[in-house]
């Protein structure tokens, strides 16, 4: 074959010999064994659930490679334009469950009789159920192979999830979009819980290989940093010129493609991962030198580029080696985008045309500087003009107002690693802050206030978010009131200058297929069973749930949504079990009528696990009190029913404060579950390790769970999405898409508390200038919590106290407590006294929360900032 295009001559052989899908149970054995037999190098003699999960992941893969394959030739063949989601983080999780539940298959053994008696209200084959068959049969139970997965946890959090949520709605709906990211070897560490410690491990996740990537070797990108910058042009000293970056030291970016199956649809879409390499250049000075060693270890540093993952949520840190990954991912992705490009050999000036760039925070912003570099540096486009194509190709995703979260990077550092890069911001500066002086030239104080480059302080600094904007023709928030919010403060003066019309909100989602269907199997089959729809086609309408609104007063119907509550909350109490060395810590027979109220997200002091546990003490000393003034344990039961407080979530290993509030949760529980004055009335338990796996089980078996962050913190939260979808009260603050959650469901349906977001500056500025007067309840707690009585260390949890009491209070835990208190006892009030109530909050939660899909998300970003249409089946 010449030119890698198989002569006409020979193609009808290929064509003979076309790898076909599997479509029924028999095809996956005989594929699945082929696997197990060839691949594996195994037998039936030693086939374990491991080797049996990635025989059967394999195969999987097979399927959706043949459809990868036809989505990718028809994408090349029509032409359409194409987005690239461009994050640091897809927090993906497992993906064989997934995989089963989106793959579609078309079975062949029916007979065409059979097809055709499949009316439309008749079930269609689903593709679980012949695998779990067919692995059954094979001598394997599906759920424990599934288990073998390790997570893919190539996140921290909400944005990393978020990521992964879009993939699967982009591909499900159908539209030419890809991925691009990083393969990091060590994903977000394991977290341990050590006498009450969080201790981080490393998350090798790669360790028996991996069966959803397809390694491409034939994919490899040079990729530079540090070095000078050359001029040739006859202006040498105009930086605007084509200009040449001489580097000192190149990696090769090697492509990892993950295919990500649409659901309902032969959509396969991709996700592409690159991976840092040494370059097989040899560097002759350093051997003649003598110098082998030296040199073989500048190879290996290449390697540590993708090694790790920054274990920061909402946290910037300004290290070199972050902004290296950065840059590499960059540079890589839009290689890879502009020689997609140049193959339909359109003119420059319609590259937005074919392109729309998606910048999932700023993290990814140097793609801005990489595309304006490569259009005047290496395809001698006029810097204008260069310039009009990059705006018009980029839009960004701000997910932060805090200050800390905020990415700035020195420009020593900056200008060392990136010599080129830094001129041509300095140079995007000039001609920004050129326009703005134009503009309003009476306002000095705006033009170091806006400017790219922040001039006060030690050292200069690049505002990262600033760039993103410049270069980005629309800037979206995540939630309305985030949306809001960042008009009114950081971006404040860009709204002045381009117009409050480049900034625009689009409101968060999740996918219903993992964070409905195969988190929450009963649930899901009980609404398809409800709506009449078998083949769940509503996962693709989520809108449709509002059909359930006519059962909320029907008590057949409470009844089975309970039954799927309770099977839930057993699950969970499983894992919790199993967590917990085989000890139970919660009282079974009792199930039904326990609170299970639950917050797991990153451990910070804005999503104030704090508060949580303040009030857990205070709960816990209300107990003791009763007791110890003679009321019986029936009275303390009455006034204080059944409750299991449910905590999990992982700190950034350098964050102190959040460290501690883990151990104090600990430390609480350990007193609490084991007082037997109280007995199985108060529960407190930290599930280690909280990932997306554990969150599948945990998240369908809350009755609550808490979205407590000092309003105008949280951008949107996401979780608070997914508990309502898997018919979880919610307790929460007006902040983030609770506002809009309630809007849905409908107030009655949620338990807000606490001071709006437009109070909490003036809040602030009262702790600073005022002594603080805490209120009694929580007094009472934090003294508790000082004297020591949940530490041999008595002055262990200060710092925590001192929070509140000494350093102003910045998360307004003491301005919220006491309607926060008052807010749970309304909850108990509903949940124990009221059970219907109850029920029918929360069926009207899951009928009315359609709108958080992130198909209808990805809906709203490509017609109002991308301009895709999906591409015809
Ligand atoms: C989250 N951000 C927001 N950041 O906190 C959350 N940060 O409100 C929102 O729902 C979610 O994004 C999706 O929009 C994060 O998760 C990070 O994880 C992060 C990572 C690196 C650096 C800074």
């Amino acid at each position: 074959a010449i030119d890698s295009t198989i002569p006409l001559k020979s193609r009808s052989l290929w064509n003979k010999h076309q790898v076909k899908k599997f479509n029924n149970a028999e095809a996956f054995q005989s594929r699945f064994i082929d696997h197990v037999e060839t691949t594996l190098a195994r037998s039936l003699y030693n086939c374990d659930n491991l080797a049996a999960y990635e025989a059967a992941s394999m195969s999987v893969r097979d399927n959706l490679i043949i459809d990868w394959n036809k989505t990718q030739q028809k994408f090349t063949t029509r032409d359409p334009k194409r987005v690239y989601y461009l994050s640091l983080e897809f927090l993906m999780g497992r993906a064989l469950d997934n995989a089963l539940i989106n793959m579609k298959i078309d079975d062949n053994s029916v007979s065409t009789d059979d097809k055709k008696s499949t009316g439309p209200k008749e079930k269609s084959i689903n593709s679980r159920e012949v695998i779990s068959g067919a692995l059954d049969e094979l001598g394997f139970k599906l759920e424990d192979v599934l288990e073998q997965e390790p997570d893919a946890g190539l996140g921290n959090g909400g944005l990393g999830r978020l990521a992964a949520c879009f993939v699967d709605s982009m591909a499900t709906e159908n539209i030419p979009a890809w991925g691009y990211g990083l393969r990091y070897q060590y994903g977000i560490f394991a977290q341990k819980i050590i006498d009450g410690y969080q201790v981080e491990t490393p998350d090798y996740w790669l360790n028996f290989g991996n069966a959803w990537e397809i390694e491409r070797n034939e994919v490899q990108i040079p990729i530079t940093f540090y070095g000078y910058v050359e001029r040739n042009g006859t202006d040498k000293k105009s930086t605007l010129t084509p200009s040449q970056w001489i580097g000192g030291e190149r990696v090769i970016a090697v492509a990892y493609d993950f295919p990500v199956p649409g659901y309902k649809t032969t959509n396969v879409n991709n996700l592409r991962l690159w991976q840092a390499r040494p370059t097989t250049e040899f560097d002759f000075a350093k051997f003649n030198s003598g110098d082998y060693q030296n040199s073989v270890e500048q190879q290996q540093r290449a390697e540590s580029i993708t090694a790790v993952l920054y274990p920061n949520d909402n946290f910037e840190q300004g290290k070199e080696l972050r902004l290296k990954q950065q840059y590499f991912w960059c540079s890589a992705s839009l290689h890879d985008i502009v020689r997609r490009f140049k193959k339909s050999k359109r003119p420059w000036s319609e590259f937005p045309d074919e392109v729309a760039i998606q910048l999932n925070d700023t993290h990814p912003t140097l793609a801005i500087v990489e595309l304006q570099r490569i259009l005047v540096d290496l395809e001698k486009l006029d810097w204008h003009k260069a310039w009009e194509i990059v705006v018009a190709t980029f839009a960004y995703t701000n997910h932060t107002v805090m200050q800390e979260a905020l990415e700035k990077w020195p420009v020593g550092l900056f200008g060392h690693l990136l010599p080129r890069h830094l001129e041509i911001i300095y140079d995007i500066n000039w001609f920004f802050l050129q326009d703005v002086a134009k503009k309003f030239p009476k306002d000095v104080d705006l033009l170091s206030r806006i400017s790219i480059i922040e001039e006060n302080g030690p050292e200069r600094q690049i505002r990262m978010a600033f760039l993103a904007i410049v270069g980005s023709h629309k800037v979206n928030g995540v939630a309305e009131l985030h949306s809001e919010l960042i008009k009114k403060t950081i971006f404040q003066d860009f709204v002045k200058f381009f117009g409050a019309s480049k900034f625009t909100n689009v409101t968060n989602g999740i996918t219903p297929r993992r964070w409905l269907r195969q988190a929450n199997p009963k649930l899901a089959e009980l609404i398809a069973q409800t709506l009449k729809d078998p083949n769940y086609d509503y996962l693709l309408d989520m809108p449709k749930l509002t059909l359930l609104n006519k059962f909320a007063d029907d008590k057949k119907f409470h009844a089975k949504w309970n039954e799927v509550k309770i099977h839930n909350k057993l699950r969970l109490a499983d894992l919790i079990k199993k967590l917990n060395d085989g000890v139970d810590i919660i009282d079974r027979k009792n199930i039904a009528t326990t609170l299970f109220d639950v917050q797991v997200k990153r451990i910070h002091e804005y999503k104030r696990q704090q508060l949580n546990i303040f009030g857990v003490i205070y709960r816990y000393l209300a107990m003791k009190t009763m007791l110890q003034n003679g009321s019986t344990i029936e009275e303390v039961a009455k006034a204080f029913p059944r409750k299991v407080s449910i905590f999990g979530g992982k700190s950034a290993p350098g964050y102190y404060m959040a460290k501690l509030i883990i151990k104090l949760i600990n430390a609480v529980g350990d007193v609490i579950n084991n007082d037997v004055a109280i007995g199985d009335l108060l529960k407190v338990v930290f599930i280690a390790d909280y990932n997306v796996s554990k969150a599948e089980i945990i998240i369908p078996a809350s009755d609550l769970s808490e979205h407590i962050s000092t309003a105008g913190t949280e951008a949107s939260g996401t979780s608070n999405m997914k508990f309502a979808m898997n018919g979880g009260l919610i307790i929460g603050t007006v902040d983030g898409a609770n506002v809009e959650i309630t809007r849905e469901i409908g107030e009655d349906n949620i338990f807000l508390f606490g001071n709006l977001s437009e109070n909490v500056e003036d809040l602030r500025y009262n702790h600073q200038y005022n002594p603080q007067e805490l209120p009694e309840n929580l007094d009472k707690v934090l003294e508790y919590v000082e004297n020591g009585d949940f530490s041999d260390n008595p002055s262990e949890f200060k710092p925590i106290v001192d929070a509140v009491k000494q350093h102003g209070d910045y998360y307004l835990v003491s301005d919220d407590f006491d309607s926060y208190v008052a807010t749970q006892e309304l909850v108990d009030q509903v949940f124990h006294n009221d059970k219907d109530e109850w029920i029918k909050k929360s069926i009207l939660s899951v009928a009315n929360i359609g709108f958080f899909s992130s198909d209808r998300c990805i809906q709203e970003y490509a017609e109002t900032i991308w301009n895709v249409e999906p591409v015809e089946q």
